[in-house]
């Protein structure tokens, strides 16, 4: 037993510029002579760390102690970003360690602009896991967050002449002061290999080779509370062991460490390119490390807990455990936990079974066929020969049930079922349906979306458990989102509202509708320029070309005008921002297109006056929480029945962004939460869009002229010489994924340009726009992500609160 150490974790300026001073010496990462805002931010770093050791030891042992049922949330992204201000600021202490930081002549925000990103995640899945991980804390949950320690996040993108650039993230180039190391949590991951018969008759999985997992626990603190609790990410290991030092010393330098440049290819990189049979099989690497080390862990915690339940109660497991899959990368879980249960712990297939089908639930991200994962069968039997027997056992019973049981079914059930042998040759694993079969609960991530997967996706499945499926609508943290990214709108809100209470009930907006129309609010509130944005990752289906093709449009009748009619004119400045995937061809054409256009107009000096075109690059975390609370009026365009929920909807709305966009995701809650007259909706309804892009197959459809305008300027060269036909050619045609206009931006170009020019129109009225602004804030309340942990924590997992007294 080691006795508890007095507590380093100060809350007085003086004792924390005492403390900092501490870790610039005794911790130390520089040479002694300098202390620049790098070592400083460190040595702060590492002093605000003292205070989340302190809770995250507390909260572990509380929760050793009262062995409440924990949650146990598995993604293989969180896009964390920067860690600084959100800790002193849910510590409460940020006004301390901003006077402490003083005290050797730096400004606390300056010192947080040192901090890299911790980038591990694409976009809103990942995001939505950091929000969830802030919210599980404030709200005293037992919960935890795995994932994977990423050498490389998500690259860094580079805007040159060739448009979009990708460039390693090095996030770890000094070190992050926030991780801490357990050196005693380790735990073997094996890959390929055979199956042994037992002479029990019990299979057992041997051979092939053998890696480690080692845990780094990043703590991450509630806000107003003692809880902290743990983002646990893993990173591969090859032992000692198997460094040949035999090879090694006759002079095979790269064979005598070939396990050890596996391992450090399994958590190099976030998304490696699939493209080829290597990258595909990294990828369900980093699948399986991530959830058999987790799995590891939660029976080995299950055990540490209460001893004596380890022979004979695991039918207790649920009530212990909750598994949350974010999506489908973690699915192999579920035959992780079947194999542990089955081959390591004795259980019977039965038992394990029933395990599963109370422990594990499943939230589903997106309807896009291309992201619904499938695996070769082929590939999953050589890398985890055992993991694809059970999962054969588990599509055989399933096949079984359905027969017996529900016989009307019978004719769906190769649709249904989890293994697709359609295609002799390429026999696939469905990782979605693995998911709904397993699955005590399946989700969806705003109504609409829950609703498509009822209705269309997973229609058959709501026919054989009607009672399986449910909407948790996403939403997003209001400290990092407002509090600390906008300190000036939250002053003006605590000021209104008379309490700061919103920062953890962020109903209590709503106490801002009486005064919408108040003009003392208004001249507070009010704002300058019309800021135009759209940040999100790239890609045809969140239309990024439609916001374009409209700047194009515009430019084309700006140049029309005269002088006079120009005077006429909302200034707008038009930014879009995001990351194309590397290998996604059209996306990155369109980064490009956003370039030459801002090119071109931006230089135009009859024009510029009047429009501007940024292209804003490497977006991330910090970058937004830049630019949300500075814009007036955001792009939330998606073909309906596309976008799943949207998360920066949300946070655009919560600043007061006025959004333009489609009835799409969580667009349609927001609309009805702010008010439809303060929404600027246009486009095609998630019921039509079928019957559109049939319509066109059967050249039905008739374009715009306008739409025909702006593509033939493009088409032109008045953009540069690049080859754009690719691009606008899949507006085109009639038919196909991508070609034919798939995403119907030709038929919503019309409905986006009127609603456009209502905007304009809005924009004359300061009082109107102010009053639609405040309104947006005003009815954001459901968005916070803490209301949708709550549903979680009461409908899905079943657990409750247990703060550290
Ligand atoms: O649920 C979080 C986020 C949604 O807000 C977005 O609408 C949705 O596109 C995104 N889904 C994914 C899934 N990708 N894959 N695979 O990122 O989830």
């Amino acid at each position: 037993k080691v006795k508890p150490a007095a507590s380093p974790a100060a809350e007085e300026p003086a004792a924390i510029a005492g403390n900092i001073s501490y870790h610039a010496q005794y911790s130390p990462h520089f040479s002694p002579l300098a202390f620049g805002p790098e070592q400083a931010f460190y040595s702060t770093a590492e002093s605000v760390r003292d205070h989340l050791v302190q809770r995250w030891n507390e909260t572990y042992v509380h929760f050793h102690k009262t062995d409440p049922k924990q949650t146990y949330y598995l993604s293989m992204e969180y896009l964390q970003g920067r860690a600084l201000t959100n800790a002193v600021g849910n510590l409460g202490i940020t006004g301390a360690y901003a006077e402490a930081v003083k005290k050797f002549g730096y400004e606390l925000e300056a010192l947080a602009g040192q901090e890299k990103d911790a980038a591990l995640g694409n976009g809103g899945l990942g995001r939505l896991a950091s929000c969830f991980l802030d919210s599980m804390a404030t709200l005293n949950l037992p919960a935890w967050g795995y994932g994977l320690r990423y050498r490389y996040g998500l690259f860094k993108q580079r805007i040159t002449k060739d448009g979009q650039e990708e460039i390693a993230e090095d996030w770890l180039e000094k070190f992050s002061p926030w991780e801490i190391v357990r050196h005693d949590i380790v735990y073997p991951i094996r890959f390929f290999g055979h199956i042994e018969i037992l002479p029990s008759g019990s299979r057992k999985w041997a051979g092939g080779e053998v890696l480690n997992a080692l845990a780094y626990d990043v703590p991450i603190p509630g806000y107003k509370t003692k809880n902290a609790i743990s983002l646990r990410l893993w990173e591969a290991k090859a032992s000692a062991e198997d460094f040949n030092l035999f090879q090694f010393n006759d002079g095979q330098y790269e064979s005598a460490a070939q396990l050890h440049a596996r391992a450090q290819q399994i958590c190099a990189v976030l998304y490696p390119g699939d493209a080829t049979e290597e990258g595909k099989l990294l990828r369900l690497k980093q699948q399986y490390f991530l959830c058999s080390a987790s799995l590891q862990d939660i029976i080995f915690r299950f055990k540490e807990r209460k001893t004596d339940r380890v022979s004979g109660k695991w039918s207790e497991f649920p009530a212990k455990v909750a598994v949350q899959l974010n999506d489908t990368h973690p699915t192999l879980a579920i035959p992780e936990l079947m194999r542990l249960l089955m081959d390591e712990e004795g259980l019977g297939w039965d038992e394990a079974w029933d395990i599963i089908n109370r422990t594990i639930a499943y939230t589903n991200h997106t309807v896009l066929p291309e992201a619904l994962e499938k695996w070769s069968q082929a590939e999953m039997r050589k890398l985890l020969p055992r993991h694809m027997e059970i999962i054969e056992e588990i599509d055989k019973r399933f096949k079984e049930m359905v027969i017996s049981t529900k016989r009307e079914m019978e004719g769906k059930i190769e649709s249904l079922r989890i293994l697709d042998n359609s295609n002799p040759q390429k026999p696939v694993v469905r990782m979605a349906n693995l998911c709904v079969v397993s699955a005590h609960t399946v989700n969806g991530v705003a109504e609409l979306h829950s609703n498509i997967l009822k209705e269309e996706l997973f229609a058959d499945y709501v026919s054989i458990w009607p009672n399986k499926f449910q909407n948790k609508t996403n939403g997003i943290t209001p400290r990092r989102w407002l509090r600390f990214c906008n300190p000036e709108l939250s002053e003006i809100v605590t000021k209104w509202l008379k309490t700061d209470q919103w920062t953890s009930n962020l109903d209590l907006l709503t106490g801002l509708r009486k005064f919408a129309d108040d003009e003392k609010l208004h001249a507070e509130w009010a704002s300058a320029n019309l800021f135009d944005i759209q940040i999100k990752r790239i890609h045809e289906y969140k239309r990024q070309l439609l916001n374009i093709l409209g700047a194009v449009y515009r430019y084309k009748k700006l140049k029309e005008m005269s002088a006079e009619e120009k005077q006429k004119v909302t200034p707008r400045t038009i930014m879009v921002g995001g990351k194309a995937f590397a290998t996604y061809t059209n996306a990155k054409r369109i980064v490009k297109l956003v370039n030459d256009v801002g090119a071109v107009v931006n230089n135009d000096p009859d024009i510029s006056k009047y429009l501007k075109v940024v292209f804003i690059p490497n977006y991330n975390v910090s970058v937004a929480e830049v630019l949300i609370p500075g814009s007036e009026l955001s792009q939330h365009i998606s073909t309906a029945g596309m976008e799943a929920s949207g998360t920066s909807n949300m946070k655009f709305s919560l600043n007061g962004c006025v959004i333009i966009g489609t009835l799409d995701g969580a667009n349609v809650e927001i609309r009805e939460e702010v008010g439809e007259e303060n929404f600027f909706l246009f486009g095609a309804k998630a019921d039509q869009v079928a019957g559109l892009r049939k319509d066109r197959e059967n050249g039905l459809f008739k374009p715009d002229p306008r739409f025909e305008e702006a593509k033939q300027l493009i088409r032109s060269g008045a953009f540069g010489s690049y080859d754009y036909a690719p691009l606008l050619d899949s507006l085109e045609g009639n038919s196909g994924f991508g070609r034919g206009d798939y995403f119907l931006v030709g038929y919503d170009f019309p409905s986006y340009i009127d609603a456009q020019t209502r905007v304009d129109e809005a924009y004359k009225d300061k009082k109107r726009w102010i009053k639609m602004s405040i309104l947006n804030t005003a009815g954001s309340g459901k968005f916070s992500s803490d209301r949708t942990i709550a549903q979680y924590a009461k409908e899905i997992w079943g657990i409750t609160a247990s703060p550290v007294p």
